[in-house]
């Protein structure tokens, strides 16, 4: 029998660097047994602990690949789900803190793409003419939807593909649930903007007419993410008119306008290949979280790079910031203990569907 998991109260009061000796401690203990991912937007105190990082596709490739007993995931709630249904059954998935959610994430849920759907087959056959697909920043019960009604999942990094592939197989889209990066992607391969409205998931039929419902080619979930709507154009003009040789990247989630603006678009891996492989001497103005931009910042300074962040105001992603040193401590301390906390253990039924949306999208690139 377990005996019970130290409590995470005991942990609450320590100062970040009193962790950091316990981190490592903990770490050497579990040796080969656990491995810690670290999402590209981890806060640095938790980041340095990693043993693998990268964006959500990287790390969950990297989940289905691993050997190791436990996953700790240093991001949030969806990843350590699809790490869960990509992993071995055998394997446990812990997420250190279950507050670490997803604003945008939350903004779908499956009730109202069940009504959605619903409501759609008014218009049209949803199930002959309409790919649901979901960004990968979505609940598993999201995955799992797409998995049966013949739809995938994409990410930051494959959504124009996605999309070439959902054309491929039925005439329109329902992209849930971010608007930006489902508009930027279809803007990428050409529709034009008329034929992509936004599903306000709040009206009935999207707040919709079947005439606008028919002629779209891409219905917009209306969601979004809090920290990259934070960007706007006047940071872009201000920064074009004091650095004119200056370059703006920015990733799919900003605003539409934002996007166009900038010089070059991209997921978190993109942005810092981009800036990795510039010119020396170079000066970049990035949209997108704060600990991802400050971190390329630092790295890429001896080489005369000038890295600046998009906003005036600190814009984090402040639940995956509730990964914190305490409860990374915790989470290892009872793991050397042979106690699992934390796991997230998608149910069977749901994970079977959702990781068939998820090997559509593998198979895809
Ligand atoms: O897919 C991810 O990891 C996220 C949330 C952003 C990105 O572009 O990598
Ligand atoms: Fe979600 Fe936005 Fe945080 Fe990304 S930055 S995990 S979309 S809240």
């Amino acid at each position: 029998m377990q005996a019970t998991a130290i409590a995470f109260d005991r942990f609450k009061p320590l100062q970040d660097d009193a962790c950091e000796s316990r981190i490592v401690a903990g770490k050497a203990a579990l040796g080969k047994r656990a491995v810690i991912l670290g999402h590209h937007y981890q806060r640095a105190d938790v980041y340095k602990h990693a043993d693998l990082t990268g964006d959500s596709l990287k790390l969950s490739k990297l989940a289905s690949q691993t050997d190791a007993d436990y996953i700790v995931f240093c991001g949030v709630h969806f990843m350590a789900e699809v790490a869960d249904i990509l992993s071995k059954p055998e394997q446990a998935v812990i997420l250190p803190d279950m507050n670490a959610g997803c604003s945008m994430a939350d903004m779908a849920n499956l009730a109202k793409v069940e009504r959605a759907w619903r409501e759609l087959g008014a218009v049209l056959d949803p199930d002959q003419a309409i790919t649901p697909v979901t960004y990968i920043n979505s609940a598993a019960d999201l995955k799992a939807f797409c998995g049966e009604h013949g739809g995938i999942v994409c990410t930051s990094s494959n959504a124009k593909q996605i999309l070439e592939w959902s054309f491929a197989r039925r005439e329109k889209v329902l992209f849930f649930p971010d608007q930006h990066l489902g508009r930027w992607s279809g803007y990428m391969i050409g529709i034009p903007p008329d034929e992509m409205v936004v599903w306000d998931f709040d009206e009935p039929l999207g707040g919709l007419t079947p005439e606008q419902i028919r002629k779209a080619r891409i219905l917009l979930w209306k969601g979004h993410c809090s920290v990259h709507q934070m960007f706007q154009v006047q940071h872009v003009l201000n920064f074009r008119n004091q650095y004119p040789e200056g370059m703006v990247i920015s990733h799919p989630e900003c605003n539409f306008e934002v996007c166009k603006l900038s010089d070059y678009v991209g997921s978190t891996d993109f942005i810092i290949n981009t800036v990795a492989e510039s010119k020396p001497d170079t000066r970049w103005l990035v949209g997108t979280e704060l600990n991802l931009v400050n971190r390329i910042a630092e790295q890429f300074k001896p080489q005369g790079k000038i890295v600046r962040f998009m906003a005036p105001t600190v814009c984090m992603c402040s639940t995956m910031a509730r990964i914190d040193p305490q409860h990374l401590a915790w989470t290892l301390e009872n793991l050397v203990e042979g106690k699992v906390v934390n796991q997230i253990k998608v149910p069977a039924r749901e994970a079977e569907l959702a990781r068939t949306a998820l090997k559509r999208m593998l198979e895809v690139v």
